[in-house]
């Protein structure tokens, strides 16, 4: 991967822990304070990585191996990478991405239970010594995400899955905020949304007074 100067920022979490609502607000934010930046997601990003987020995403009667699960994600991350992140960040701008390999270590490892080690092979494959700059991980117990995202209405193919496999994505979620102190910062997203917004406003403070000390 080539040298950048903007900052990637991701944004991660189990279901219905309210990613789409406070990416809006971190988005709000950006543009208050002048930062140019993209926002885009993860699996998707760009037409070829839709496709396949439609792929794994859509429920089907025939069961999706794992490691067929685990290869889609990381070909949509490749296109999504060279054609979105990197140009952006080569560019200057910030990314500001719902989702991205830490979602994978959560889902295919955690939920889905496939080695962490072949996932670290293929993020090394794909991405090199490529790391998001920020991770906010916003975390809520697995019962109430799951109220949140089922008001909703239709679920998803991952949305289906048993609490079980979301107790073991939100373990994995928390053992890589505790093991990666410098990337993660934990937001509690179980109270009301003003409190969770004041919490990722004071996070995004600091990021962008160290952004601006820098420059
Ligand atoms: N995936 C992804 C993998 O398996 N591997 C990978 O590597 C990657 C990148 C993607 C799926 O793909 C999987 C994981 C996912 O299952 P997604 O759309 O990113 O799907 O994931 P979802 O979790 O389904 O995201 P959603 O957008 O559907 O849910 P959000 O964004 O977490 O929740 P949001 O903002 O829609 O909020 C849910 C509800 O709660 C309310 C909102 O108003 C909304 O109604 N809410 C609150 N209510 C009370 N208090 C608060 N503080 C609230 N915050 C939000």
């Amino acid at each position: 991967m080539t040298e950048r100067r903007g900052l990637f920022i991701t944004v991660e979490g189990g279901e219905g822990v309210g990613k789409t609502t406070n990416l809006a607000f971190i988005a709000d934010q950006l543009r208050c304070n002048g930062v140019a930046f993209v926002q885009t997601r993860e699996p998707g990003g760009t037409p070829l990585a839709e496709q396949i987020r439609a792929l794994l995403l859509d429920t089907r009667s025939e069961p999706v191996a794992p490691m067929a699960e685990l290869l889609l994600v990381f070909a949509a991350r490749a296109q999504h990478l060279q054609q979105v992140v990197q140009p952006a960040l080569e560019a200057g701008k910030w990314v500001l991405c719902d989702r991205f390999t830490d979602a994978t270590y959560a889902y295919q490892g955690g939920g889905r239970q496939l080695n962490q080690g072949a996932i670290g092979e293929l993020e090394q494959l794909v991405q090199g010594s490529f790391r998001p700059d920020l991770t906010l991980l916003l975390d809520l117990p697995v019962a109430a995400g799951l109220e949140r995202a089922g008001a909703r209405g239709e679920l998803d193919r991952f949305e289906q899955e048993q609490l079980a496999f979301f107790e073991r994505v939100r373990a994995v979620y928390l053992d890589r905020a505790r093991r990666f102190p410098r990337q993660f910062r934990v937001i509690d997203a179980s109270g009301p949304l003003s409190q969770v917004q004041a919490n990722i406003e004071h996070v995004l403070a600091r990021v962008l007074g160290e952004a601006g000390a820098r420059s």
